[in-house]
């Protein structure tokens, strides 16, 4: 069980090195999130929603007499041991007194446009205590509307405390039952301190658990190249303790960033949108070679033109957009010094 847990952790770092560098998202929770996030409004099913969520779907009470909110909330640290530079950060609560309803905390993220398979969610999570009273939680992908029913893609599962099976040894995992237990999928489930790397035990503050303390993790996107999606943490644990989250973060490629401006090669395309010829007009700060790619929505490349070597300074070079189906597209320009991205309309 240790030795597969360890391969996920492997394999989640593995991902990393495939990572492109713009920032699509980004949430820290040093400040106060509410100024983007609607806290307590139920998500309205919609696309392309620019806001952030938070809603508590089971409305179960607090069990802990904390008075802590029913939902995610903006909150300091739980533990001694996390990290300085966590702040504050999200956290959720699932001490209920319920041994059998669930909790159903969602955090939902904005619209995410995933360009191609360079995209990448990072995150950190750390349960408030393990391996008794575990905290899981999920994270979930919606690749239509922000409606809670459309989360229909599971992309990481974290396991929840069960039952202490042997109450003598109360900080072995292996006296403890977790759901899901450890099966050979390496992403499901992963379970907060098994390997021992990140947890630790504080006698000093406390004698009768093991305190969680922020983890990084990471996972490709891959696989929603070309459409736009819907990030959720939810938090759907039975009856623990807490969960926090910090540091969510989404990489990838964006057209539109300010750091690929930089870069941008002064790249403009006319007329746009277009039904035959396309014009593309980019400015080179040294000669070489350059070409185009257009993608569709999916991340389909639909063509392919090579302009040779191109000398320095403004040029301009057409396409053919001829036979294209009409809509939404994504064009590439290749230049030795790097690319640059645009939207283009075929019509
Ligand atoms: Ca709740
Ligand atoms: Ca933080
Ligand atoms: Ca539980």
């Amino acid at each position: 069980m240790k030795k597969q847990l360890l391969t996920i952790s492997l394999m989640l770092s593995a991902s990393a090195a495939f990572a492109q560098n713009d920032t699509l998202l980004f949430s820290d929770f040093n400040s106060d999130p509410s100024v983007y996030m609607q806290v307590g409004t139920f998500p309205p099913g919609i696309s392309n929603d620019t806001n952030w969520y938070s809603y508590d779907l089971d409305q179960l009470a607090d069990g802990s007499s904390s008075g802590r909110p029913g939902e995610w909330f903006w909150t300091q640290p739980f533990s001694d041991n996390d990290t300085a530079a966590q702040v504050s950060c999200m956290g959720s609560n699932s001490w209920t007194n319920d041994g059998v309803t669930p909790i159903s905390n969602w955090m939902i993220l904005p619209s995410i446009q995933i360009i191609d398979a360079n995209a990448t969610l990072y995150w950190k999570s750390a349960p408030r205590q393990t391996p008794r009273y575990l905290d899981g939680y999920k994270i979930v992908v919606s690749t239509t509307q922000n409606d809670l029913n459309n989360f229909t893609d599971t992309l990481f599962v974290a396991s929840e405390y069960t039952s202490l099976n042997n109450q003598n040894a109360p900080f072995a995992f292996s006296s403890y039952t977790f759901n899901p237990g450890a099966t050979a999928n390496p992403l499901a489930p992963f379970i907060h301190g098994w390997d021992s790397t990140y947890t630790e035990f504080d006698p000093a503050s406390d004698s009768s658990r093991m305190i969680g303390r922020l983890r990084p993790f990471n996972v490709s996107l891959a696989q929603y190249a070309g459409q736009s999606i819907y990030i959720a943490f939810l938090h759907d644990d039975i009856d623990d303790n807490l969960i926090a989250i910090d540091d969510i973060r989404v990489m990838g490629t964006d057209p539109t960033s300010i750091a690929e401006n930089d870069l941008d090669f002064g790249l403009s395309v006319y007329p746009n949108p277009s039904s035959d010829q396309m014009n593309v007009k980019f400015e080179l700060a040294s000669a070489g070679k350059v070409s185009v790619e257009l993608f569709d929505v999916s991340g389909k490349l639909v063509r392919f033109e090579s302009f040779g070597t191109q000398g320095i300074g403004v040029q301009s070079r057409s396409i053919s957009v001829n036979g294209l189906a009409a809509g939404i597209y994504h064009l590439k320009l290749q230049t030795e010094q790097g690319v640059a991205y645009t939207r283009v309309v075929v019509q």
